[in-house]
Order: C-alpha cells, then sequence, then structure tokens
C-alpha cells in the first residue's frame, strides 16, 4: 500500500517530502487540501497544517517528523546523515530553512509585484468568483502573519538585502561543493532546495538566486536528484 501524502501543492513543506519520498524511490499517492472550507482534514492533522502522511494507517504530521520516519522505512539513501557533527549541521540548516527562509517566502509573497502569482499557486484548485473573492484577500492575510512575525514590519529593501545576505551564505558554502553537508545529499539540502523553490517565485528571489553561480548550479543538483 502507497503512503498518502495529504497536502498543498505549494507548500514548501510538502516539496521536502515528495522530495525526499523520489529520492528513496518510494511512491506515493497525493489528497490535496482545498483552502476552503478550513478543517475538513482535522481527523488527518489535528493541528491543521500539512504535509501529513498515512503511512497504512499511522499518520504523521509534519515534514521534519516524516523525514526521520522515511529513513526508518527505506534508510537509502539516508537523509539525516550518521556522523553526529554532519547530523546537527544538517537539521541545523533545515531548521534555518524551515523556520527562517519561510518567512522570507510569506513576506515577500505578499508584496504587490508577488501576490498575483501566489494567489495562483495556492488556488489553483479553485475557479471562478470564489477564486476572484478569495483571491483579494489572501495577499493581505499573508501579510498580517508575516507582520506578526516580524520580517513583514521591514522595508521591501531591507528584506530583500536580508535575503541576499543568507544567499551569499548558502553561494559561499557550496563553492567547490556538491552539498550542504558532507559528502552526499540530505535533509539539508532538501529542505533549504524547497524554500528557495517557493523563493523562485518571486521577482526579487529568483533575480538574487540567479546571480550566484554555486547556489544556482546547486539547485540543479538537487532538483536532478530529487524531481
Ligand atoms: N513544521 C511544519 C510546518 C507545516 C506548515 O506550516 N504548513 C503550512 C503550509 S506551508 C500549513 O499547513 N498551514 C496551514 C495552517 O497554518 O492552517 C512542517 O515542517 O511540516
Amino acid at each position: 500500500m502507497k503512503p498518502v501524502l495529504y497536502q498543498y501543492w505549494i507548500s514548501p513543506y510538502c516539496d521536502k517530502v515528495r522530495r525526499a519520498m523520489t529520492l528513496k524511490g518510494i511512491a506515493w499517492d497525493i489528497v490535496e487540501i482545498p483552502v476552503l472550507p478550513p478543517g475538513k482534514f482535522k481527523h488527518i492533522s489535528p493541528t491543521g497544517k500539512f504535509p501529513a502522511v498515512d503511512f497504512g494507517g499511522t499518520i504523521i504530521v509534519d515534514s521534519t517528523d516524516i523525514i526521520r520516519h522515511l529513513d526508518k522505512i527505506a534508510p537509502e539513501p539516508r537523509l539525516i546523515p550518521a556522523d553526529p557533527r554532519d547530523r546537527a549541521d544538517a537539521l541545523i540548516l533545515e531548521d534555518w530553512a524551515d523556520e527562517s527562509l519561510y518567512f522570507f517566502d510569506l513576506t515577500m509573497r505578499s508584496w504587490p509585484q508577488n501576490a498575483a502569482s501566489f494567489v495562483d499557486d495556492l488556488l489553483h484548485m479553485e475557479t471562478g468568483l470564489k477564486k476572484s473573492i478569495m483571491g483579494r484577500f489572501i495577499p493581505g492575510a499573508l501579510a498580517k502573519v508575516a507582520k506578526t512575525q516580524g520580517l513583514g514590519r521591514k522595508s521591501e529593501t531591507q528584506v530583500t538585502a536580508e535575503l541576499a545576505r543568507h544567499y551569499d551564505g548558502l553561494d559561499a558554502k557550496l563553492t567547490g561543493r556538491n552539498w550542504l553537508v558532507g559528502d552526499s545529499i540530505s535533509i539539508a539540502d532538501i529542505a533549504v532546495r524547497a524554500m528557495v523553490f517557493v523563493l523562485d517565485r518571486t521577482i526579487e528571489g529568483k533575480a538574487l538566486h540567479d546571480a550566484r553561480p554555486a547556489l544556482a548550479a546547486w539547485a540543479d543538483r538537487v532538483d536532478a536528484a530529487t524531481l
């Protein structure tokens, strides 16, 4: 029986899980969660957060926990490094991607020049009046979350400069090496790549990515292994 991934297609956390399963050669089925009405899948994810994966009756919520489980049921190639120092580095980078880069995505996609593509990505299952009404509210809702977190209170110039510094760090780390940690692809590469993928859907994020050759070559390498 194939695992069933409950997902929002555009969620970078769901992308992490898909990439991990592709790398491990695991086939899966998908249930796409509609944005409205909320709470319809509380029986799968009591927190209302996705991804969640049903592994034949065992449901795991949260991309990090899902990838830990994948490493148990399909150990090769392993995504959480065996070496304790590499493991620590990989998990710290994963957490940085999940908890820091994610808010650059939320913030930058709420900007007027990027909002239309976000609405299209999020509401790809919706049509007509429902889509146009929801589409009007979504950028504001996104901006509210970004402001509550803090990054959304900064100017576009400041946020773009901060992301440029993060991308400079990645570009330096990846110059002359294939992967972020150790000699093989790990959870760090998958988590960071998933965030860079959604950031590429902003005008500013795409330009910053394209201007950094080591980062760009690494992104292609991760895609070749995980898509
Ligand atoms: N730490 C979680 C984060 C998952 C998450 O925040 N997912 C978002 C989509 S990107 C979600 O389900 N949001 C719905 C909500 O907050 O109600 C993970 O790694 O899976």
